[in-house]
């Protein structure tokens, strides 16, 4: 039984970017509140913001998020891709790729093989497709797994990365990858971990395209469910924090590693089984949001310039979470084409190429890509030499 332990405020599709201020009246809003299921150790949306959610209204043609816009992300699928065919050296190569983006994964891969993509967003399937790729532009269901079956056989290896979190209906999921994985075969997924979630303070990890955010706890009991099995869990630094799954079919399993174990047991210890722990986590997320605002409000009233570094998700999540305007916020700077020269969902701020808002003027930064902290200040000393300052709510509310 799903029980509701915080309320995110009205907030828009988090990559709905709009065109113009024309776009706002007809800007799509909904209620976003999250609970937490102690039987199935969910964490995902209630049932009243996900039936307001429409996945064909986000996933589309027009979906802005592209995985090669940021240098750390397009390293980490080059490596991952690398050391996933290294694990098959020798072996026909046989990959199914759930949610292939713009094919920062799949590249690697040879398309004559036994490759082939699945991606909704058509924007993107229509890249895969160009670069030599079987590419099928729909939902992942039970029903397309058994199409591609029919037409392709099943697969040695199916991958998803920051794909599954984003399937409402899970059981749907899963049911289809038992039909596409040969017996044989190996799942491997990764999704934001709601560990670092807890422990970051990422509140902005849960919205419109992530229904859930993946426990192992919850996860080694719905894969269960569904006749799959992990035999390992890799921890990752990337979109804030994540975890890899890798799983078998159970009766193909012949050794669990004792990472499984370990996750568990730092699960339970820092209590994602228990409710009494997200309502605490609430608390303190409804605390971190007034700290925040409070920055904001007396760096403005300062006369302070202040920007968004990467208008990511997450970004949108929160600045709607504290309800911030161009008030306070002038603008947002993004990498992404597809992002710049539109305003950011719900907040409606102008976003802007680096080349155009990258300045001296700006004082404080908002660092709407937070999960790339160490790379920004990297790259950004420059900015912090001269006294700028980047402002983040993770893993606590600070100026950097
Ligand atoms: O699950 C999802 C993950 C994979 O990506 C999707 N639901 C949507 C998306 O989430 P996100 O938008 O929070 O992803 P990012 O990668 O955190 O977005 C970062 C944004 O910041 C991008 O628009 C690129 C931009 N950026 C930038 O402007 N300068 C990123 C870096 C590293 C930079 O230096």
């Amino acid at each position: 039984m799903l029980e509701k332990f915080i309320d995110l405020g009205i907030q828009p599709y988090a990559n709905a970017f709009l065109n113009s201020e024309k776009d706002i009246e007809n800007e799509f809003l909904y209620q976003l509140d999250v609970g937490f299921d102690k039987e199935t150790y969910s964490i995902e949306m209630m049932p009243e913001t996900i039936e307001q959610i429409k996945p064909e209204n986000i996933f589309n043609e027009n979906y802005s998020y592209r995985t090669s816009c940021s240098a750390p992300m397009r390293r980490h699928f080059r490596e991952t891709a690398n050391m996933l065919r290294n694990m098959y050296k020798g072996n026909k190569e046989s990959i199914l790729e759930i949610g292939s983006n713009d094919g920062s994964f799949i590249r690697v891969w040879d398309p004559n093989n036994h490759t082939v993509c699945v991606e909704p967003c058509s924007n993107f399937a229509k890249e895969t497709t160009d670069m030599g790729y079987k590419t099928y532009d729909e939902f992942w269901t039970q029903d397309l797994a058994e199409k591609i079956v029919r037409e392709n056989g099943q697969f040695g290896m199916i991958y998803s990365a920051n794909c599954m979190c984003h399937i409402p209906n899970l059981d749907e999921a899963l049911r289809g990858i038992n039909v596409a994985l040969a017996d044989d075969g190996m799942f491997i997924f990764e999704d934001p971990s709601a560990s670092q979630m807890i422990v970051n303070s990422a509140i902005d990890q849960i919205y419109c395209e992530h229904p859930r955010i993946f426990s192992i706890l919850y996860l080694d009991k719905i894969l269960k469910k569904h006749g799959l099995t992990i035999v390992n869990v890799q921890k990752l630094n990337t979109h804030g924090g994540s975890n890899r799954i890798f799983c078998l079919k159970t009766d193909n399993v012949k050794e669990v590693m004792s990472s499984l174990y370990k996750e568990i047991e730092y699960e339970k210890m820092i209590g994602l089984n228990k409710i009494s722990t997200f309502l605490m986590w609430a608390a303190r997320m409804y605390m971190m949001r007034n700290n925040l605002f409070n920055i904001l409000h007396n760096a403005k009233s300062l006369g302070k310039k202040i920007v968004g570094y990467g208008c990511s998700s997450k970004s949108s999540i929160i600045l709607n979470f504290l309800k911030v305007s161009d008030e306070y916020v002038d603008y947002f700077v993004d990498t992404t084409p597809e992002k710049i020269g539109k305003l950011s969902p719900g907040t409606h701020l102008p976003i802007k190429s680096f080349k155009e808002g990258w300045n001296e003027s700006v004082d404080i930064a908002y660092l709407g890509a937070w999960n790339y902290t160490q790379e920004i200040i990297n790259k950004e000393q420059d900015f912090l030499n001269r006294g700028g300052r980047f402002l983040t709510h993770v893993p606590f509310v600070r100026l950097i």
